[in-house]
């Protein structure tokens, strides 16, 4: 290993010249919470005891051995990625993951079958965030919140309200606001004659879900919209227009939107919708992903529209204010591996983000000098930025470089090799 201390003094001496405290930006970035998605380590199945598979729209490809099977394994495997990744972090629960000892239908379930889920992160001092299932289940194959049969509809408001109240249990059992993410696959393969009824009625279910639990505390809900699903692929009724229009007619300070990065046609990006939602809304979720092709979930990398994702937050000062959260779901490599670089990637880019000179860059622009702008933004794609990464991953006792990949390697042949 290289001489990491001196590597770092000599990024402090470079990023000094423009009147970067690295420093501090290691505090900010440090504090600032990323939301591991729980799904990652068993390809979205779930704990629930019943059989069926992954529905909905989305797909895990591969076959790599040593999914977590249990409640036990699944955390074990979180806190071993967790091991290797910096900063803080909450956890992120789907109510698929409850662990009653029998089949609870999920218009039933409650905080005490999330018990597991609560102590543990109480335990370690971390925030739980959750996520109703309206996937993955046969009361779903004709949509859940917006479906014409009143009594599934009913169903799926149920499990809705009942997920704002397990949101708020985690909040007071770990003192840390739960954000709740709603989504739902409903849509159809082929042109829907009516696509209007499908909306009121998605409409009427969120509004109804809502009012029922208006009392609840601490929890924060994120709406998600999506262009399309595998085998819904004509029509989806939570679509980016109706779920903007949702929160925004809400204007309540606890509705906002999700924006999932892999939920847009093709030349679509996040990054540039951000400014746009956060005019009208102080915050917003995010879904770090990485769709190829389509919304392929693939593990996320330290591409170009994850690192301006976190350009724009911290140019527009909104990083403090933006839910960060993973969503990705990759069964052809180790699932604990597919973690950490895609949780890695994530604080990696916002670390990147950060090492900028905004206040340089703002001056040149409201200046009119934009040949400034860009020569000031296109040096900084090349600063020295892997020598503080490096730095900050040691003092955070996280793993250097590839140091976590030979022990997550041990780890498969210790443990998940074993299952
Ligand atoms: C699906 C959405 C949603 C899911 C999770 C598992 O396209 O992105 O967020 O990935 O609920
Ligand atoms: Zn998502």
């Amino acid at each position: 290993m290289y001489d990491i201390e001196k590597g770092y003094e000599l990024a402090k001496e470079y990023y000094a010249q423009y009147g970067i405290d690295v420093d501090k930006v290691l505090e900010i970035c440090d504090k600032t919470p990323i939301s591991m998605h729980c799904w990652q380590g068993d390809d979205v199945n779930g704990l629930e005891k019943k059989e069926g598979g992954l529905t909905g729209g989305i797909q895990t490809t591969g076959n790599y051995p040593g999914a977590a099977r249990t409640g036990e394994e699944l955390r074990a495997d979180i806190e071993k990625a967790m091991s290797y990744i910096p900063g803080e972090l909450k956890v992120n629960v789907h109510a698929n993951y409850q662990e009653a000892d029998t089949f609870v239908d999920r218009n039933e379930i409650g905080p005490e079958h999330f018990e597991k889920w609560a102590n543990w992160a109480k335990e370690k001092g971390i925030g739980l965030d959750f996520n109703p299932t309206y996937f993955s289940h046969p009361k779903a194959e004709n949509g859940t919140l917006s479906c014409s049969d009143e009594e599934t509809r009913k169903f799926w408001i149920e499990h809705g309200i009942r997920c704002r109240q397990i949101g708020e249990y985690f909040y007071k059992t770990t003192g840390k606001p739960c954000v709740i993410n709603h989504w739902t696959p409903d849509g159809d393969k082929e042109f829907p004659v009516d696509t209007l009824g499908p909306r009121m009625r998605l409409k009427d279910s969120y509004d109804q879900i809502f009012k029922a639990t208006e009392n609840v505390e601490g929890v924060i809900d994120g709406i998600e919209s999506k262009v399309f699903g595998i085998g819904l692929e004509s029509f989806t009724a939570g679509s980016h227009e109706f779920c903007m229009g949702y929160v925004m007619k809400a204007n309540k300070d606890h509705i906002i939107m999700t924006l999932d990065t892999g939920h847009y046609h093709p030349t679509e990006v996040v990054s540039a919708k951000l400014a746009s939602v956060l005019t009208f809304s102080n915050s917003v979720l995010l879904h770090v992903s990485r769709p190829i092709r389509w919304d392929s979930d693939h593990v996320v990398a330290f591409d170009d529209e994850t690192k301006s994702i976190m350009e724009e937050l911290v140019r527009m000062n909104k990083l403090q204010d933006t839910y960060i959260a993973t969503d990705f779901f990759d069964a052809s490599i180790n699932r604990i591996a597919a973690w950490v670089i895609g949780l890695r990637n994530t604080r990696k880019a916002m670390l990147y983000a950060l090492l900028q000179p905004v206040e340089m860059m703002k001056k040149a622009e409201a200046d009119g000098d934009v040949s400034a702008r860009l020569a000031i933004t296109q040096e900084f794609k090349a600063a020295p930025f892997a020598l503080v990464w490096d730095y900050y991953c040691q003092k955070t006792n996280k793993g250097v470089g590839l140091e976590w990949l030979d022990e997550v390697r041990e780890y498969e042949k210790d443990v998940l090799l074993k299952r």
